[in-house]
Formats: structure tokens, C-alpha cells, sequence
């Protein structure tokens, strides 16, 4: 179709950027890293949003090539970046076919140069439902080079705990909808509550998504969440906008 083939000119073209939202560490009041957010950059209609072409490439498998060039492009940006920051990339389920996602990386931290541990891939729930053994191995293998693994959108998909306990997770993205709601004594506060006890528990990281009010912050901030994300920090900027000192040169 049309947007196919203006998405395989657009990555040939360059009009693909990524943003940066900043993952704000509580303890310290300092930015951990940030989440890489691709946007389309499209001559004539703008800006235009992930949800509109993922999915669209999703279903062409462009998403393959482009998810290389995100991992390549998050990558040598963030090699810039102060050594203590890391960087998070969204990976879409065809990224996980023939092991690609692990060839992906390896070749992605070779070129740049990055450290893997300061690598976080966001899986989702939904990704991890087909082929699961398949699927667990290569994340296993990502973990063994020291790439971290984030469950991100937590809460929303299906048999979270059967997954909790299955994969080499080291981080739990607590989805922005229970964020929304969670003003004291609400169930969605109760919900956050034993999801950190649980995280805790599990040794994992913790971060809230979508945070937008001083409220929710201060909520956050009581119940024991590491980090927090969201409008209230910082939206995703582009990456000459990012409000740190940089080290390495591009
Ligand atoms: O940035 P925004 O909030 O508009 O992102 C919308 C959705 O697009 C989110 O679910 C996010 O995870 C997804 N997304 C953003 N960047 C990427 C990317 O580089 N790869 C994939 N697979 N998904 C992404
Ligand atoms: O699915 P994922 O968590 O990767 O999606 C991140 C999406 O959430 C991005 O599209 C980003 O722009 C959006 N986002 C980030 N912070 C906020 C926020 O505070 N409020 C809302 N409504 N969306 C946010
Ligand atoms: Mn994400
Ligand atoms: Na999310």
C-alpha cells in the first residue's frame, strides 16, 4: 500500500528521529537515563506519532529494519551521554522471530561501542505469548551479555505473574493507567502498593509511567518507586535538546 511505501522511502530518506524522555530517578532527584521514542518526521504532514506507522510496519515486517536502525540510532546517541545514564528501546514482537532481536543488539553494541549493561529493551506482555520457549531463550541470551530487561505497560496484558516468574526481568514499567488513579486509598493505589512489594521481593527495578501531577509524584514517592516517567519530568525531546553534559562526540 501507499503509507508501505512511503515508510521504506522515509527510512531511506531519514525522516525517522527519536525523542528522549528522561527516567527520573527518586532517591537522588537525578535523570537514570532515558527512553527512546521514535517519531516520523514527514515532509509535508509533520510530526507524526508511533501509534499511527508501528503498526502499519508491524504488518509490512518493515518494522524489522526499522528496529535495527532505532537500536543503532539509540545506541551511538547515547554513547554520548554520561557514563552513568542508560538507554531504553521499545522492541516489537517480529523483532523476536529467528533470534533476530539478540543478532540486532550484538551488532548494534559492537558499531557504537555501548556498554550492554546500560542497555534496558522494553518488552511487552503480549509479546512474550507465542512461541515462548523460543522467545525465553533469546532473551536469556540478551541478559547474559548484560543487556536489561524491562516489562513494560505492566498490568494491562495477560498472566503477568506467570511471566514475572518465567523471564529474566530487571525491571517492571508500571502502565500509566494506575498511575492515573492514584489518589490515596483508590484501588489502583493498592495495586501499585503490592506491585513494588512484589518487584521488591523479586529484585527488580521499579518505574511508574505517566506521571503528570505533583500529587502522584509525592504518592509515588512514599509507596517507594525507584523511578518515574512522564509529562511532570519532561516530555520525550530530541536528542540535541537533552539537558546533559555530553562526553564522547557523534
Ligand atoms: O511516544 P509515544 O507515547 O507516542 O509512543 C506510542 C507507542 O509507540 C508506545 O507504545 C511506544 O512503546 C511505541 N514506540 C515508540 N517508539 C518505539 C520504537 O522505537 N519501537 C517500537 N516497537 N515501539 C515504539
Ligand atoms: O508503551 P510505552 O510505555 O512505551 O509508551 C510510552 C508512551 O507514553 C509514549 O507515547 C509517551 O509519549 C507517552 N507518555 C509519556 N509520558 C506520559 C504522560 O505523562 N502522560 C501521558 N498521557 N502519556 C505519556
Ligand atoms: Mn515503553
Ligand atoms: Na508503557
Amino acid at each position: 500500500g501507499r503509507i508501505e511505501l512511503d515508510l521504506r522511502s522515509a527510512l531511506a530518506n531519514g525522516e525517522f528521529e527519536l525523542h528522549y524522555q528522561p527516567l527520573h530517578e527518586l532517591a537522588t532527584d537525578r535523570i537514570a537515563g532515558f527512553e527512546a521514542l521514535l517519531r516520523w518526521r514527514h515532509p509535508e504532514r509533520g510530526l507524526i506519532p508511533p501509534d499511527v506507522f508501528i503498526p502499519i510496519a508491524e504488518q509490512t515486517g518493515l518494522i524489522v529494519t526499522l528496529g535495527e536502525w532505532v537500536l543503532r540510532e539509540a545506541l551511538s546517541e547515547a554513547a554520548t551521554w554520561p557514563e552513568d545514564m542508560t538507554v531504553a528501546v521499545n522492541v516489537s514482537p517480529a523483532q523476536m522471530t529467528d533470534f533476530t532481536l539478540l543478532k540486532q543488539v550484538i551488532s548494534a553494541l559492537s558499531a557504537s561501542g555501548f556498554d550492554a549493561h546500560r542497555l534496558e529493551l522494553e518488552i511487552t506482555e503480549t509479546m512474550l505469548m507465542q512461541e515462548c520457549d523460543e522467545h525465553l531463550r533469546q532473551l536469556e541470551r540478551l541478559h547474559a551479555l548484560g543487556v536489561r530487561i524491562a516489562l513494560d505497560d505492566f498490568g494491562t496484558g495477560y498472566s503477568s505473574l506467570n511471566y514475572l516468574r518465567s523471564f529474566p526481568f530487571d525491571k517492571i514499567k508500571i502502565d500509566r493507567c494506575f498511575i492515573t488513579e492514584i489518589s490515596a486509598g483508590s484501588e489502583s493505589s493498592a495495586i501499585i502498593e503490592a506491585v513494588l512489594d512484589l518487584a521488591n521481593k523479586l529484585n527488580m527495578q521499579t518505574i511508574a509511567e505517566g506521571v503528570e501531577s505533583e500529587e502522584q509524584l509525592a504518592s509515588l514517592r512514599t509507596l517507594g518507586c525507584e523511578q518515574v516517567q512522564g509529562y511532570l519530568i519532561s516530555k520525550a525531546v530530541p536528542a540535541d535538546m537533552l539537558p546533559i553534559e555530553r562526553s564522547g562526540a557523534r
